[in-house]
């Protein structure tokens, strides 16, 4: 028997949802209308009023809403409420550019707190659960965002945030843990220590694990599931929405539940952004918020790559999935011409078997071409091997990516641990190309 948090919403039929989402978007829109003196002009430039929403055909007419409006705005425009209803506000890191800023009012939080909690049971968490949260706390939203869940549901609450690795298993030794969130390159980061510390799996007492705030592959999720004993979901979130808990996947493991009471997805072609007519396709992810008051946003451009798939999950909820993002429109690298994420190489290094999962694409531009080289690490037992023995497998990857990607990269075997580590999200990609 499948265990909801909120069963009345999380498997309502898709009517409702939509008549739901409708009267929500009117809403949404009026208040932006009314609040936000940037939208308000925005939608007369586009010549359309609030009442012009007759049905979620015409969120498409719509202006959208993009980074570059957050900036524009920084740091408090496109708040729609007075700043003494504001009770926290989050940032992004602002690694390309301006940071932008969130505000959230106190109904928000709760808001969140219940996306997450249901997130949390749909990992298989309860209110026995021991729930350690390794992402950062602070300005970045995956901390204390699962923090509130997590506490919402009533489970114990360890907020370990990142780093101090060793630190952290002990904790999820000592505490009995449960249930882990942190971003899945950490947790091989952990898996990789605790072999160093001479802790195993068994040692603990791990279920479920929730990790997300950057792309991983499937390959990735089998990788990280056999090190530490545990099912993997993916969960999905952006500070501009609220933070993580916007989708998650469940034990089916096949598309990351979007929560569409609080928000409406469209998956849209990434120039006219129009949706695109076929369900399935690929494209940009387009979210309307229709359930926040601090900082609602219309149409939000969130670069996210990914698909909809509206059919009713053998999990029981009807709420429309999303299929794991695939990268960003703008960390897809295009070399010599060719579209590559650094997700599709990961599947291939995997896939190998012989090489361990911590790798970098490196991009250059050598007279006018572009030249791509991906450092792997290679497993302890295969530092020991002949040079050989290493250039054969070289060799091997080397075809196995070209095949995959239909272009060449030269593939370059690197000793254990040489290659940084991260405690959030990992850096897959330096492009020395200069293409800004
Ligand atoms: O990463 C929020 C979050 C925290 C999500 C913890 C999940 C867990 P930002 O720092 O604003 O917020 O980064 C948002 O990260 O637009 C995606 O490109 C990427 N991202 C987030 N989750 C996933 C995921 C948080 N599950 C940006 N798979 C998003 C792939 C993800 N990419």
């Amino acid at each position: 028997m499948e265990n909801y948090w909120n069963e009345t919403v999380e498997t309502m039929g898709r009517e409702q949802i939509r008549e739901a989402q409708l009267k929500k978007l009117r809403a949404a829109v009026e208040n932006v209308y009314s609040n936000v003196e940037y939208y308000r002009k925005k939608m007369q430039e586009k010549g359309i009023l609030p009442g012009d929403i007759k049905s979620l055909d015409n969120l498409k007419d719509l202006p959208v809403t993009t980074k570059q409006d957050l900036r524009d705005t920084y740091p408090f425009g496109l708040f729609a409420v007075p700043m003494e209803d504001i009770v926290r506000i989050h940032a992004s890191s602002g690694t390309t550019g301006k940071q932008t800023v969130v505000g959230y009012t106190r109904r928000d939080i709760d808001v969140w707190a219940e996306c997450m909690a249901r997130c949390l049971v749909m990992a298989g968490a309860d209110r026995n659960s021991r729930v350690q949260v390794g992402y950062g706390y602070g300005l970045f939203t995956g901390g204390l965002g699962a923090h509130y869940g997590a506490e919402k549901l009533g489970a114990v609450t360890i907020p370990a945030s990142s780093g101090n690795t060793q630190r952290q298993i002990t904790m999820l030794k000592d505490f009995g843990v449960t249930h882990l969130c942190c971003t899945p390159s950490y947790s091989l980061y952990i898996a990789e220590t605790m072999l160093e510390m001479g802790i195993t799996k068994k040692d603990l007492k791990l279920k479920g694990g929730i990790f997300g705030a950057e792309p991983w592959s499937e390959a990735m999720r089998s990788e990280i599931e056999s090190r530490l004993g545990l099912t993997a979901h993916d969960i999905y979130g952006l500070s501009e929405i609220m933070g993580p808990a916007v989708s998650q996947d469940c034990r089916e493991q096949n598309g990351l539940h979007i929560w569409e009471d609080c928000f409406i997805a469209e998956v849209t072609d990434p120039d006219t952004n129009m949706p695109l007519e076929k369900e399935g396709e690929q494209g940009d992810l387009v979210i309307t918020t229709i359930n926040k008051e601090g900082f609602p946003l219309i149409r939000y451009k969130t670069k996210d790559i990914c698909s909809l798939n509206y059919e009713k999950c053998g999990c029981g909820r009807t709420h429309v999935r999303m299929s794991k993002p695939a990268g960003r429109s703008d960390d897809m690298l295009i070399i010599r011409g060719v579209n590559v994420f650094p997700s599709q190489i990961e599947s291939v290094l995997l896939k190998m078997g012989e090489v361990a999962p911590h790798y970098q694409i490196i991009v250059d531009r050598i007279n006018n071409l572009d030249r791509m080289i991906v450092e792997i690490e290679i497993s302890e037992s295969m530092f020991s091997d002949n040079v050989k023995g290493i250039e054969n497998t070289e060799k091997k990857i080397s075809r196995e990516v070209e095949s995959v990607l239909g272009i060449s990269a030269k593939i370059k075997l690197v000793e254990p641990k040489s290659i940084a580590r991260s405690e959030g999200k990992a850096k897959r990609i330096i492009d020395n190309r200069n293409l800004k």
